[in-house]
């Protein structure tokens, strides 16, 4: 969708400062949006703030609280007052809900997979689980990851109670029991690592022709992106392994992207690299028709599952831990902002001249020191380093404490770099 209405829209100074989803709307995406720790959302209101900001986050999906071990943590027994936490946020505030995930090897409660099943039997407890949960959720979900990480990182089928007791027939299982409890939300494979059309890849694409083959209905796959600051796949090549799904007439998504440094501080070339990294995932998605949406697993790297996971990496999202944009943020407004006035390769200058993106949709690099659409009122403040520091509609400060300068990334963001 290239509304050139939305577009003029964007460009009126007028307008407050555009952002991400409002961005990745005008770049022809349903959406741009973000995982949301239910442990952080009540507590932290500078977090609440930017969760609450429906033009940089379009949708929401619950980080833990819709999985097995929250909703039925015993057989029968169903709990979502950790579930309900994201939509009802999501509800107030109109943006999209991704809801994840039904069936999956991990955060499953002991008495499913330690229990002593037959296919029946499983067949029963798959049934009802999925039944239950997509029907308290019903009509609120534009997707639903169905089945989650089922293949192994070697591309072998990942072990768990589902493969033991039903070898692969447990998809189709579970993917029409999922039409039959929500016959109007997508219904999506979701998996990590499928970025580097490996043999993890390969067997993905076997997944989702076993579904089809089994009369089973599948409308997406999501590309989780949790990848690593220089290791990314370039745009290129992520397009391409995007397009192995979308030829199988299914739509593709980016639904927990984080990209981390291996190790920590990040120097400013490695934040840049970062930048780029996202760019490419971002640019990715707007080059493949079949791709709907990006999803970032959180915003701030103040809180991430990264660290705790991979011991020493992180700083793996847009904003810093004190909610500072990050130069990864401005490479992903700036390769949005390209595609929505006149899509990546072309050499676009913009209303005000500030800005001229070349063929390689990387970090917007400029000489400006101020963008001329630019209002201060906030005479004396001082940004800090990374800091907004100008754009349209910005009301913030327009100066930079030393020695980092105001540059402007696009019409809309200029940061102190
Ligand atoms: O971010 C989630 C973290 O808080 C949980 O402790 C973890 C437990 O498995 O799950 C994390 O989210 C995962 C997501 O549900 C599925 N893909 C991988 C994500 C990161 O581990």
């Amino acid at each position: 969708m290239h509304s050139k209405a939305l577009l003029a829209a964007l460009l009126a100074p007028a307008v407050v400062t555009a952002q991400l989803h409002q961005l990745a709307v005008a770049a022809g995406l349903k959406y741009f949006g973000t995982a949301v720790s239910e442990g952080n959302v009540n507590s932290d209101s500078a977090y609440r703030a930017i969760v609450n900001n429906k033009n940089e986050i379009g949708q929401l999906v619950p980080e833990n609280g819709q999985k097995w071990d929250a909703t039925e943590p015993s057989r029968g027994s169903f709990s979502y007052s950790s579930g309900d936490i994201v939509p009802n946020i999501a509800k107030a505030n109109g943006q999209l809900l991704r809801c994840h995930t039904l069936v999956w090897h991990s955060q499953l409660p002991n008495w499913v997979s330690s229990g002593s099943w037959t296919k029946a039997t499983l067949t029963s407890v798959i049934q009802t689980h999925i039944s239950n949960v997509m029907g308290h959720y019903i009509g609120q979900c534009y997707a639903w990851d169905v089945v989650n990480e089922a293949v192994a990182d070697d591309g072998s089928w990942r072990s768990s109670v589902f493969l033991s007791t039903f070898g692969t027939d447990y998809f189709a299982i579970a993917f029409k029991a999922a039409k039959a409890a929500d016959p109007n939300t997508k219904l999506y494979y979701n998996d990590y690592n499928l970025e580097y059309n490996g043999a993890k890849t390969d067997r993905a694409v076997e997944l989702v022709k076993i579904v089809q083959a089994a009369g089973a209905p599948i409308d997406g796959v999501g590309f989780q992106g949790h990848l690593i600051v220089g290791s990314t796949p370039s745009r290129g090549s992520l397009a391409t392994v995007l397009r192995r799904f979308t030829s199988l007439n299914v739509e593709v998504a980016y639904t927990e992207l984080d990209i981390r440094h291996s190790s920590l501080p990040a120097s400013s070339s490695a934040l840049a690299t970062q930048g780029n990294d996202f760019a490419n995932v971002v640019g990715s998605c707007l080059d493949v028709a079949g791709c709907v949406g990006v999803t970032v697993w959180g915003f701030s790297d103040k809180y991430s599952w990264v660290p705790s996971t991979f011991s020493g990496a992180g700083a793996a999202l847009l904003y810093d831990s004190n909610f500072n944009k990050k130069a990864a943020w401005t490479s992903v407004s700036s390769v949005l902002a390209a595609k929505a006035t006149g899509g990546p390769g072309v050499s676009t200058t913009l209303s005000t001249s500030v800005v001229t993106t070349t063929s390689k949709p990387a970090v917007i690099t400029t000489t400006s020191t101020a963008a001329t659409t630019t209002t201060s009122s906030a005479s004396g403040a001082q940004q800090t380093h990374w800091g907004q520091c100008g754009g349209n509609g910005w009301t913030g400060p327009t100066a930079c404490q030393s020695p980092w300068t105001c540059q402007v990334g696009n019409p809309w963001y200029s940061q102190c770099l």
